[in-house]
């Protein structure tokens, strides 16, 4: 693209996130438009597509990435998709933003940080949008700024109120907890080393052949440890909390304090029901920061070395969801770009 004229984007996937960032980069975003979007479901893709003014709709993500004024793509297709898409991409050198996981596994996710090396700079910007939240960026700086002393220990929540139709115990690493171990890997500046999960009594709300809740816990290569409750079926809403505990002092986030209200005896607020309203300017922030990189020709923010440290920590928390016992986790070696 000519630099500084608007981002021409192709959204691959028009389900529920696909569709989300659509309507953001027709609405909220600056300096971006949806130039094109793409589903396997072509109705779906022409409904995504129609109220935008200039943006075509296909089923090949090949074809989407060769029409004119495409100068970027966000991946937001079923994890399995991905690899194809970023290959597709980094085969055009164009910037992509790739919703999380990266890839379902670790061998797929490596192929694209050595594809990605292989260009010799970096593409992808992985869409761990926690990083990109308010709270979670005023608890690492307050982390980078010393100030709780050197982190301990992690205790995070991680609630869902249901599951979909289709929803497997591995999601509940792969698709949730990704996020806290990319989460404890950017707050704490060091790697996963090993996985455990503990599975403690069923909920009677737990959808057949998932045990749910379950307690992910995470060592890290600084002697840290990382405690993650998830539970996908807690039924009251949707909540994500983290607390550190440093050597001299604790900080906390994710208490829902924004709308106190006291009347008729008591007093609450409003629990959101699902992440697209809880991370709704995290999302902001992350498409928004993306766009203005890619218009400079500039990749910023989560790397796919990111997307690849996560997918191994993720095989390893989905080996110890089978059989209890703790996971070591053993990264590939680090390709300069990544340094
Ligand atoms: C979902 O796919 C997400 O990415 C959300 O951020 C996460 O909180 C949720 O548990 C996942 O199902």
């Amino acid at each position: 693209m000519t630099q500084h004229s608007t981002l021409g984007v192709a959204v691959i996937g028009t389900g529920r996130m696909g569709a989300d960032h659509v309507r953001r980069l027709d609405r909220v975003i600056s300096g971006a438009r949806v130039a094109a979007v793409v589903d396997v479901d072509g109705d779906r893709a022409k409904a995504a597509a129609a109220d935008i003014g200039g943006c075509a709709a296909f089923t090949d993500t090949a074809a989407a990435l060769a029409a004119p004024g495409v100068d970027a793509v966000l991946v937001a297709s079923p994890a399995p998709a991905h690899e194809e898409a970023l290959l597709e991409a980094f085969a055009r050198d164009l910037p992509v933003l790739c919703e999380k996981p990266l890839t379902p596994d670790p061998a797929s996710a490596l192929r694209v940080v050595e594809a990605e090396a292989r260009l010799g700079h970096r593409r992808v910007q992985v869409g761990f949008m926690r990083r990109y939240d308010a709270e979670y960026m005023r608890l690492k700086s307050l982390l980078d700024g010393d100030g709780i002393g050197r982190p301990l220990m992690l205790h995070c929540r991680h609630r869902n109120a249901s599951t979909p139709p289709g929803y497997t115990e591995p999601m509940m690493i792969h698709d949730s907890v990704v996020h806290e171990i990319d989460a404890t890997r950017w707050l704490l500046g060091q790697e996963i080393t090993a996985v455990t999960v503990h599975k403690p009594a069923r909920s009677s709300a737990a959808p057949e052949g998932l045990s749910d809740p379950q307690l992910v816990l995470l060592e890290t290569a600084g002697g840290a440890l990382a405690d993650v409750e998830i539970f996908v079926n807690c039924g009251f809403g949707y909540q994500v909390r983290c607390e550190a505990v440093g050597e001299r002092g604790s900080a906390r986030i994710g208490d829902e304090r924004s709308l106190l209200v006291h009347t008729d005896g008591h007093w609450g607020g409003e629990i959101p029901q699902d992440f697209v309203t809880r991370f709704r300017e995290a999302y902001d922030r992350e498409v928004q920061s993306w766009v203005t990189a890619a218009r400079d020709d500039r990749v910023t923010g989560p790397s796919a070395w990111d997307g690849y440290a996560a997918a191994v920590a993720c095989a390893a928390g989905a080996a110890s969801q089978s059989t209890g016992s703790r996971v070591p986790v053993t990264l590939a070696e680090r390709p300069a770009l990544y340094a």
